[in-house]
C-alpha cells in the first residue's frame, strides 16, 4: 500500500456515505486513506437529522496535518456545504502536491437533506471545478450545475450535459446515470471522446453511499497510477458489486456493501 488519498468530506454517522464510505473504499482498493472532515451529519436510514458544519479553521488544521507528514497522491472532495468552505479549500488545492483532484459535487443526501448551500453552487463552479481532474455529478447534480430546469433523462442528454460541464474547466466529466429509468449507464467525456460504462440495473433501495464510493474508488485507482478510463471501469465494477450485495441494516435506505468485491468478486 503506497498510494495516499485524502478525502475532504462530511462524516455520515450511519457509516454508509461520506467519509465513512470513502475510507472503507480506500481500504478495499488498497490505498492509504486520510480524512479532513467538513461536517458531521447525524444520519440514519430514514433521515439526515443533524447537520453540523465545521469552521474552515477546523478543516484546514486537518488538511495541513494530514499532508505535513504523510503527503498525498490524490485528493477527493465530497460534501463541502458552504461557499466559505469551498472558497477556502479551493485556495489550498491550488498549491496542493496531489497529482489528481476528484470533485464529487455532493448536493443532497439520500433522504433529501441539503448538503450544499444554494449560494455555494457558483463558487463550486468558478473556483473548485476548474482545479478538478474529474467531476462526478449524478443527473440531478449535473442539471443543477448547468442551471437546467428540465431533467437530464437519456444518454444523448448526458452527452450534451457532459460537453457543457467540460467548459467549467475539469479535465474529465463523468455523468452518472444511476437515476435513469431503464439503464445504469455512466458517460465519461475528456473533451474529445466519450466512453460509456454500463451495468445491469440492480433492483434495491439500499444504495446509500454509492456516489461517494464511486468517486473514492476512482480516486484510489488514479492514485495507484491507472489511466482515467481504467480507473472509472474498475470503480464502476466496485460500486456495482457494492450495490448488488447491498446491506439492509436499518429501517429505510441501507448501505452499499464496501466489502462486496472482496467477498463475492465482480461480474
Ligand atoms: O450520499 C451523500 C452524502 C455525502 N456525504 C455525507 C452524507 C451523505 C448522505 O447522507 O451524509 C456526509
Amino acid at each position: 500500500m503506497k498510494a495516499r488519498v485524502l478525502s475532504i468530506a462530511g462524516s455520515a454517522a450511519q457509516g454508509s456515505a461520506g467519509i465513512q464510505a470513502d475510507l472503507k473504499t480506500f481500504q478495499e482498493c488498497d490505498v492509504y486513506g486520510m480524512a479532513a472532515i467538513t461536517a458531521f451529519v447525524a444520519n440514519n436510514s430514514k433521515t439526515e437529522q443533524g447537520i453540523f458544519i465545521h469552521d474552515k479553521e477546523i478543516v484546514r488544521a486537518q488538511y495541513e496535518a494530514a499532508l505535513e507528514h504523510v503527503g498525498v497522491d490524490t485528493v477527493k472532495t465530497g460534501m463541502l456545504f458552504s461557499k466559505e468552505l469551498i472558497e477556502e479549500i479551493s485556495t489550498w488545492l491550488q498549491d496542493c502536491p496531489a497529482k489528481q483532484i476528484i470533485v464529487d459535487p455532493v448536493m443532497i443526501g439520500k433522504m433529501g437533506s441539503q448538503l450544499l448551500a444554494d449560494d455555494a453552487i457558483a463558487v463550486l463552479k468558478e473556483k473548485l471545478i476548474p482545479l478538478a481532474t474529474i467531476i462526478t455529478p449524478n443527473l440531478y447534480e449535473a442539471g443543477k450545475l448547468l442551471n437546467r430546469e428540465t431533467i437530464i433523462g437519456n444518454v444523448e442528454e448526458m452527452e450534451e450535459a457532459a460537453k457543457e460541464l467540460f467548459q467549467l474547466g475539469s479535465n474529465y466529466v463523468l455523468i452518472k446515470g444511476g437515476a435513469l429509468e431503464d439503464r445504469a449507464i455512466d458517460v465519461l467525456f475528456d473533451g474529445a471522446r466519450f466512453a460509456y460504462y454500463e451495468k445491469p440495473r440492480v433492483n434495491t433501495i439500499h444504495t446509500s453511499g454509492a456516489g461517494c464510493s464511486y468517486a473514492s474508488a476512482i480516486a484510489a485507482e488514479l492514485a495507484k497510477g491507472r489511466t482515467m478510463e481504467k480507473a472509472v471501469e474498475l470503480a464502476k465494477n466496485f460500486v456495482h458489486a457494492a450495490i448488488s450485495h447491498a446491506l439492509s441494516f436499518g429501517r429505510g435506505v441501507g448501505s452499499t456493501n464496501h466489502a462486496a468485491r472482496r467477498n463475492y468478486g465482480v461480474d
